[in-house]
């Protein structure tokens, strides 16, 4: 397995020494600043190749650009409105500038409106360390009382509804722009600067999407991306829905293992695989990470290794994202079916046996406590999540330890 690391670029309060420090092979990033639909230009890849190629002294880091993530799909093209199709030529140009960087890799998500969404950016945890979290009670308050959504209240069991409506009430003014603020922070595009009009007027444009017609739009878009990522040499590999059900009345097509299933076998290629996320899946009880590790394998190209606590037996619920060996995910035995994967593709001489994995996300521990980085992106305690990672990979793959037969 390739141990690599998410890094926002050089405004990234994590360096490249930190990373080198932590042990890591290979780095995951992304041109931020590019706008979503626009082509990422050789230059521009040329140059973020360069800023992760050195340390702070000048040394060579020895580090390559390994995973690009994410190659945003834009909004358009999810629902093939305005210049959808302009769009998806500039990813397939995107794609042939990646490859021509010799980057294989290639890791988006298919979620309408929101990426990744939580109630609370710092929630402490016993020890002190802080965690994000999501609420679904809160959510509830955002949704049916904040943001206001038209009939948001139905989409609630009463109990939640109820709560959410009690909790709002109690809430400060302050208290409900904070709760209003770390919801739409996942927002793709300089969340920050969403307001709460930009998020309804997004939510307005799905008025006539459903699960069913997002699906087909994404299987258009594959239909047209996957075999050039394929000529090129590249694997394309989906994101899970974060949290994996449904927000805000917008569908979610990415959320299950049968979700996986009817997208592998629609556009049927290698180069349309998966980005095995098991914090984001391991949300709700019905996703069997381990399993899905050993039947989906084949076509998993990249892994993000996380782990949350969910805090209800619901499908929606609320949950916190744990330590990566404590959480509800059996760490153990999802790496020991990576490795067998693994195993599998070098049987089978495969190019690409080796697959990159990420500690993705980590709790604000220690000095993290005193730097805030991205969301999620501490280096200490993803560090400590790599390194508990590692011990397990380096046992499971010890020649005198036989857990994998
Ligand atoms: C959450 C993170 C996400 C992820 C993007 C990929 O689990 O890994 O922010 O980077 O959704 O497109
Ligand atoms: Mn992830």
């Amino acid at each position: 397995m390739r141990q690599t690391w998410r890094w926002f670029g050089p405004k990234d309060i994590v360096s490249i020494d930190d990373m080198l420090q932590a042990g890591v092979e290979g780095v995951v990033t992304a041109l931020h600043h590019v706008t979503t639909g626009n082509v990422w230009s050789p230059d521009e890849i040329a140059r973020r190749q360069r800023e992760l190629s050195v340390m702070k002294d000048g040394q060579p880091s020895g580090l390559r650009w390994e995973v690009v993530e994410s190659l945003p799909v834009s909004e358009d093209i999810k629902k093939q409105k305005g210049a959808w199709r302009e769009h998806i030529a500039n990813y397939k140009i995107s794609l042939k500038n990646l490859a021509d960087a010799g980057i294989e890799v290639i890791c988006y998500n298919f979620m309408p409106v929101l990426d990744w969404t939580r109630t609370s950016l710092a929630w402490r945890v016993p020890t002190g360390a802080t965690c994000m979290r999501f609420d679904y009670a809160d959510f509830a308050a955002f949704d049916i009382h904040i943001l206001s959504r038209r009939n948001a209240a139905a989409d609630y069991p009463d109990e939640i509804a109820e709560t959410a409506r009690a909790r709002h009430a109690a809430m400060s003014a302050a208290d409900r722009d904070a709760l209003a603020r770390n919801v739409v922070f996942g927002l793709p595009g300089a969340a920050e600067n969403f307001t709460l009009d930009d998020v309804r007027r997004h939510l307005d444009e799905y008025g006539s999407i459903d699960a069913g017609r997002l699906r087909a739009h994404f299987i258009d878009f594959l239909t047209e991306v996957a075999p050039v990522a394929e000529d090129l040499g590249l694997r394309l590999c989906c994101h899970p829905d974060d949290p994996p059900f449904d927000l805000l009345g917008l569908p979610r097509v990415m959320s299950t293992e049968a979700d996986y299933q009817a997208i592998m076998s629609a556009v049927d290629t290698p180069a349309n695989g998966i980005t095995l996320c098991s914090g984001s899946l391991g949300a709700r009880p019905d996703n069997d990470l381990p399993g899905m590790m050993e039947r989906m394998g084949e076509r998993v190209h990249f892994l993000h290794l996380r782990n949350v606590k969910r805090e209800t037996g619901a499908i929606r619920g609320s949950f916190h994202e744990a330590e990566h060996l404590g959480g509800d995910t059996d760490m153990v035995a999802l790496l020991a079916a990576a490795l067998r994967e693994e195993n599998r593709r070098k049987a089978a001489g495969r190019a690409d046996w080796s697959i990159p994995m990420r500690p993705d996300h980590g709790q604000d521990i220690l000095d993290d406590l005193n730097r805030k980085a991205q969301p999620g992106y501490p280096s200490i305690g993803r560090l400590k999540g790599l390194a508990e990672l590692r011990g397990i990979i380096t046992a499971l793959s010890h020649p005198k330890v036989a857990t994998l037969d």
